[in-house]
């Protein structure tokens, strides 16, 4: 048996695998080995059921006043095409759904300086006001970091003040890459991942559950892919707090980042080496909106249980080239679960199952 068949072996038995196995492994396992085993995990977890979620994006600005090298979507005040929604025309979204069964609405936007504090506040209260039952999954880390900042509160008060306020989870953007030089060059003005990880370990301490991301198919190396998923394994062993771990595959339109952006094979094995390697973080989601469909659906063989969800509508990916919908129909999301030979189960934020 060579190296790599004996990482295999170790992680098929249930065995933590080291950063240093794993760099081995997705070096030098074939394709087919490394898909195998993450499906055998994936499927160990969830049989054959795939998860989605009927949800509702709401982008509230594209003013940021960071500049990450990457973002097509961020827009100078003043600049053209620059946008921020007025609380009533956040709750006329909301309304404009309201036939809909949605359980989950996204939310996230720039670093816009001219919000003030109570603009977050209201954003949720009248969400909730409109829509009790519905989870509010809201702002990365980056924006509780820079409303903290602003206000001169601590990121544990901002996030306790948002949580009465109505939030119920934070999504896993922000995260990028965590490696300090990389940092430098992706999104120099941006939080530290020492940072992020600050803020989602004071999330899960107050009981917000949260997801985490990384940004990948640009200037990394698969040497910077682990050690990031490795910050993450570390913080989820001390907290328990994160659901869900995402991959964004880099789509390279319209920004300063001259990459290329990961190919289908990169996808898959990114994907599966998440599944191998987070052995405490209960899930893998395939973001189809970054991925593509058919990539996605591939995905849900290589590790991946996560379909995401309805979306309507998403521009941070569009922004940046990518070109599937702006949003399914349950329909259309559940034919392609099935499609892929895998049984549609739809979820709330916290992963509870919709009886
Ligand atoms: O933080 C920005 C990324 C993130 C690009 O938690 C880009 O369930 C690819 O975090 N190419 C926002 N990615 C999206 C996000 C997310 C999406 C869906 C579900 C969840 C969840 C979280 O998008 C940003 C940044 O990392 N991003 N520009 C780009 N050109
Ligand atoms: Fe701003 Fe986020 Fe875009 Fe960076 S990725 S420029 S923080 S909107």
């Amino acid at each position: 048996m060579n190296d790599t068949q004996r990482i295999i072996e170790k992680a098929k038995q249930g065995l933590r695998i080291s950063l240093k196995e794993a760099l081995q492994l997705v070096k030098a396992a074939s394709i087919h080995d490394l898909g195998r085993l993450a499906y055998q995990i994936r499927t160990k977890l969830y049989a054959d059921q795939a998860f989605y979620v009927y949800n509702q994006h709401i982008n509230y600005t594209n003013i940021c006043q960071n500049a990450c090298r990457f973002c097509a979507y961020s827009k100078r005040p003043g600049q053209d095409g620059a946008y921020t929604y007025s609380i009533d025309q956040i709750k006329e979204a909301i309304k404009s759904r309201i036939n809909e069964p949605i359980q989950e609405v996204h939310i996230v936007g720039g670093l816009n300086p001219d919000l003030p504090y109570s603009y977050y506040l209201e954003l949720l209260k009248s969400i909730k006001e409109i829509r009790p039952g519905v989870k509010i999954k809201a702002f990365t880390a980056v924006e509780i970091a820079f409303l903290a900042d602003k206000y001169d509160l601590s990121p544990a008060r901002v996030l306790q003040e948002l949580h009465e306020a109505g939030l119920d989870a934070l999504p896993g953007g922000g995260a990028e890459v965590f490696d300090p030089l990389l940092r430098q060059k992706l999104c120099p003005e941006k939080i530290s991942g020492q940072k992020w990880l600050n803020i989602h370990k004071k999330a899960h301490n107050l009981g917000i559950p949260t997801n985490c991301t990384m940004l990948f198919g640009h200037i990394e190396t698969w040497e910077d892919r682990i050690n990031h998923l490795e910050s993450l394994r570390n913080l989820q062993d001390e907290t328990g707090g994160f659901l869900c771990f995402i991959p964004l595959p880099y789509q390279p339109a319209n920004n300063n980042l001259k990459a290329e952006g990961p190919d289908g094979l990169d996808f898959l094995r990114m994907i599966a080496i998440s599944r191998i390697f987070l052995d405490n973080i209960p899930h893998i989601k395939a973001y189809w909106v970054f991925a593509g469909i058919k990539a996605a659906q591939l995905a849900l063989w290589y590790g991946a249980d996560d379909f995401d969800g309805t979306i309507v509508e998403e521009k941070i990916g569009h922004a940046a080239g990518a070109d599937t919908p702006r949003g399914l129909t349950i329909k259309n999301l559940c034919k392609f679960i099935e499609k892929a030979g895998f049984r549609p189960v739809q979820r709330d934020t916290f992963f509870k199952v919709r009886a």
